[in-house]
């Protein structure tokens, strides 16, 4: 089993993105690698729509992984947020990327399918996260940032290479050790990095039962 997890650096006023931190502390749980009995590849991408788009592609044909699990921030969001739907639309006319790309409404494949959906069985997903005491919902899409963009790339290149891959994006909430002061109520790093972890853990089950 070929396991693919990705993050993203820091962008914005994301002074830090926890995606990278969770990325970062699975990589160096080696028990996680133990249950999902799996080749582990971590990646940390750029918040860049066409470099982002271009690296998430290019991993996804060089590793051929089972499993593609995307992590993103997204910074007002009390809970882990498992995405559903990615859409083929670039837009971001007011806040540029990394890059200082301001798309205004693009399509990310002009010939693609308006909308794709995640391939991970959410509902379980959320079930798992609430017997663990874990803060999730189901979120209907991820935006029209750069996360939405890798994430339909992840898919239609699932599809293009015809992958038996389950793919999808969770965007998590910026934890309690990130948030300024005041800004409201947040689990703590830890329980992100659990969070995902579970995830990790259940979808291996799912996967080779
Ligand atoms: N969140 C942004 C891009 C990178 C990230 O972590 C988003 O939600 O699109």
């Amino acid at each position: 089993m070929k396991l693919l997890l990705t993050g993203f650096e820091s962008f914005g006023e994301v002074a830090t993105n926890p995606a990278q931190r969770i990325v970062e502390a699975l990589a160096a749980d080696r028990a996680v690698e133990r249950f999902a009995k799996s080749l582990y590849t971590t990646a940390i991408l750029p918040v860049e729509f066409a470099a982002a788009g271009a690296r998430i592609r290019a991993l996804i044909e060089a590793v051929r992984p089972d499993l593609i699990l995307m992590l993103g921030v997204a910074a007002g969001r009390a809970a882990i947020s498992l995405e559903r739907i990615a859409l083929n639309l670039d837009d971001s006319p007011a806040r540029g990327d990394n890059a200082g790309a301001m798309p205004d409404g693009a399509p990310i494949e002009p010939d693609g399918p308006l909308a794709l959906a995640a391939t991970l069985p959410l509902v379980e997903l959320r079930a798992a996260l609430a017997a663990a005491g874990i803060p999730a919902a189901i979120s209907n899409h991820a935006g029209a940032y750069v996360c939405n963009h890798v994430f339909y790339v992840a898919l239609r290149t699932v599809e293009r290479l015809g992958l038996p891959a389950r793919c999808g994006f969770i965007h998590v909430p910026l934890p309690a050790e990130l948030r300024e002061a005041g800004a409201g109520p947040a689990p703590a790093l830890a329980e992100l990095v659990a969070g995902i972890r579970c995830c990790i853990e259940r979808l291996t089950v799912v996967e080779s039962s």
